[in-house]
């Protein structure tokens, strides 16, 4: 056996650079959630810089000024590259990559990078990787002097800790491919969908901010083991678990990718039919860190994004999550939603509120009966019993006489003989 070669990877040290459109912006939280970002994809922060200016230079991100600054904080700090908070354009990463002599990253690409360690199932890697093709076609000149300089780390990962694709024929050639095999599990991914829709079983969406809590609220609702962890986005593929009430009801949910500030438009189209899961829900369970001091501009974010995927007009479930951390109570509400209920994932606080809630919602899409149903015709009951909920039933000479709860399609199904 050969001697065990251990690579090294030297850890990225960065500078986060940040252009502060107007006054109220709260920068400092934002670079937070960058600097817990680049930590996410193995990158340690150094130093920070935010401008204050009403648009980006569109030739350097931040002004002339400002490039200079910044030249010296790297040169004090040792640091081996700089993140902008922003998508910058190929001009902009290649201007400052020539006056900075260091390697040159962007939110976008940050975000691309974590998503290629997360994704585990092959639609997930797939979706990412086109992602992130897609996104370097682009900007192919500026990146191949980036990686003559270092050729590890953020922006060199693809899926699977595989090198990316640089040429740019061959990228092209992968790209279609990718779309190929993507379109073969979007129709499997149709089909499943289908099938679940007949089945007639209710879907509610989990959706929110990444960290939000989404998973572990699956999980402690239905007693699974999806991965829940405190890292952004450590949901990648949407995961459908069952949850049973007492009196048989159920509701089929949907945990999702977590949605963030800023999410690179390339993700939002390769990962659209993953993203579609909440469009063909019922209803939205909304998931928010009531404890994150942004919660309010989170809740903001997820409405946005779930309007860019078009999803509207569904009921609302608002769940105020990790009341556990919260001692000083802030009054916090969602007026987008139907129903909020506070609740912690963590200690199960606040899920008897959260149940009647569900049960209540549910029950509104059914339709109520009371009937007496002829002895010849009983094998009803049994497709009552499966997807609706039998509240009372009693043999009279006439029949069965029952009260019951079954859903619209059920009861467009059964209406005509009974
Ligand atoms: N204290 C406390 N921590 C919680 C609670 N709910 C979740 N967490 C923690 O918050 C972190 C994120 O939880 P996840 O369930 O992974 O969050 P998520 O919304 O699925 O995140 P992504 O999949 O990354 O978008 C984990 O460390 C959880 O243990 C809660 O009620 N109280
Ligand atoms: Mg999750």
């Amino acid at each position: 056996m050969g001697e065990l070669i251990e690579i090294k990877r030297e850890q990225e040290r960065v500078v986060l650079v940040a252009v502060e459109y107007n006054e109220n912006e709260d920068s400092d939280a934002y670079l937070d959630e960058l600097s817990e970002l680049a930590k996410t994809a193995g990158a340690e922060t150094v130093g920070r810089i935010v401008q204050k200016r009403e648009t980006v230079s569109s030739s350097t991100y931040i002004g002339k000024g400002k490039v200079e600054e910044l030249k010296e904080l790297i040169n004090e700090t040792g640091a081996t590259g700089i993140i902008c908070d922003d998508e910058l354009t190929p001009a902009q990463m290649k201007n400052l990559e020539e006056a900075l002599s260091t390697k040159v990253m962007d939110r976008t690409m940050l975000i691309l990078d974590i998503f290629a360690g997360h994704a585990t199932t092959a639609e997930g890697k797939l979706q990412v990787e086109m992602a992130q093709l897609k996104y370097r076609s682009s900007r192919l000149v500026g990146m191949r002097r980036s990686m003559s300089r270092v050729s590890y780390g953020i922006g060199m990962r693809g899926p699977g800790e595989k090198k990316l694709e640089v040429d740019r024929r061959l990228i092209r050639d992968r790209i279609s491919r990718l779309k190929e095999e993507l379109e073969g599990i979007e129709k499997n991914r149709g089909t499943n969908r289908a099938k679940r829709l007949e089945s007639g079983t209710p879907v509610a969406a989990i959706v929110g901010y990444t960290n939000a809590g989404k998973s572990t609220l699956v999980n402690k609702l239905t007693g699974s083991d999806i991965l829940a962890a405190d890292m952004l986005f450590a949901t990648l593929d949407p995961t459908i678990r069952l949850l049973k009430f007492d009196d048989g009801q159920e509701v089929l949910l949907a945990d999702t990718v977590g949605f963030i500030r800023k999410l690179p438009h390339h993700l939002i189209e390769a990962f659209r039919s993953t993203l579609e899961e909440a469009c063909y829900s019922d209803f939205i369970i909304h998931v928010v860190d009531a404890s994150d001091p942004k919660a309010f501009d989170h809740m903001h974010v997820t409405y946005e994004t779930l309007r860019r995927i078009g999803v509207k007009d569904k009921p609302v479930i608002t769940v105020f999550n990790k009341q556990d951390l919260i001692s000083e109570k802030e009054i916090i509400r969602d007026f987008n939603s139907d129903v909020s209920v506070e609740i912690s994932a963590k200690t199960g606080q606040g899920f008897d509120r959260l149940k009647e809630e569900l049960l209540k919602l549910l029950l509104e899409k059914k339709v109520y009966i009371e009937k007496t149903i002829d002895f010849s015709k009983a094998g009803i009951l049994q497709q009552i019993r499966k997807s609706g909920t039998l509240l009372e039933e009693e043999y009279v000479p006439e029949g069965i006489r029952i009260k019951a709860y079954v859903d619209k399609a059920l009861f467009g199904k059964i209406k005509d003989s009974i």
